[in-house]
């Protein structure tokens, strides 16, 4: 993971798609992981992963523009699923949005978890990142984009949620059964806090 570039080359990542196999061979992790600030619901990646709440029926931050974006389709099918748990993850059709699949997954909000137990937060976000990944091979994603789960509204300091989001991501990776399933991982982020957060943890 030192040697993992930053990638500014918003067209290319833009245009990744189904054929995305044949300009991306999977050598190792560095040829995977992807930071860009962006708007994720432009991205024509298999799949995008949501930061949304409970009731999976929509709300603001990056939840508003995906289900803005994705037309009223979308919070019709995730009526559906009955919510989700904090920490879990379920996917859905997107739609009108560019990706294919939208990952809803839940992050913890960090205070009250935190008062619960100091050592929840990272256990749900880590959750929330290794659920997701789980769902997105389950339903033969290879390509996935996330937004900085839990670092808007729900408050959590983004060095500490890049630093867990990273490390669950390639815990994924370096598993045997998961070797070669994902071209692509994108950590898709919107504010310069997070931007910077990232770039911190992945030189
Ligand atoms: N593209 C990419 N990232 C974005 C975008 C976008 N278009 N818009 C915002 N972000 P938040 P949370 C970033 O607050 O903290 C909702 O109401 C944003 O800068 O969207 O997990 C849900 O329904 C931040 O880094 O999600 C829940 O109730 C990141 O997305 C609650 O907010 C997450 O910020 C979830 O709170």
């Amino acid at each position: 993971l030192s040697e993992i570039p930053t990638v500014s080359s918003l067209y290319s990542l833009a245009r990744l798609g189904k054929t995305s196999s044949e300009r991306t061979p999977v050598r190792a992790l560095n040829n995977i992981i992807s930071i860009i600030r962006y708007d994720i619901t432009r991205l024509e990646v298999d799949c995008i992963v949501n930061a949304a709440n409970r009731s999976l029926l929509g709300g603001g931050g990056v939840d508003g523009a995906i289900h803005r974006a994705a037309g009223r389709q979308l919070v019709e099918e995730c009526a559906d699923l009955e919510g989700c748990d904090v920490g879990d993850a379920k996917v859905t059709s997107a739609y009108d949005l560019p990706c294919e699949k939208v990952v809803h997954t839940v992050g913890p909000v960090y205070d009250t978890e935190f008062h619960k137990d100091p050592r929840r937060p990272e256990a749900l976000l880590r959750s929330c990142y290794r659920r997701s990944l789980e769902v997105a091979v389950e339903n033969d994603m290879t390509s996935i984009a996330f937004a900085a789960i839990s670092t808007g509204i729900y408050g959590y300091p983004s060095i500490k949620a890049a630093t867990a989001a990273v490390d669950e991501v390639r815990n994924f990776l370096e598993l045997p059964q998961n070797k070669g399933k994902l071209e692509r991982v994108i950590f898709c982020n919107f504010e310069q806090k997070d931007v910077l957060a990232y770039e911190r943890v992945i030189p």
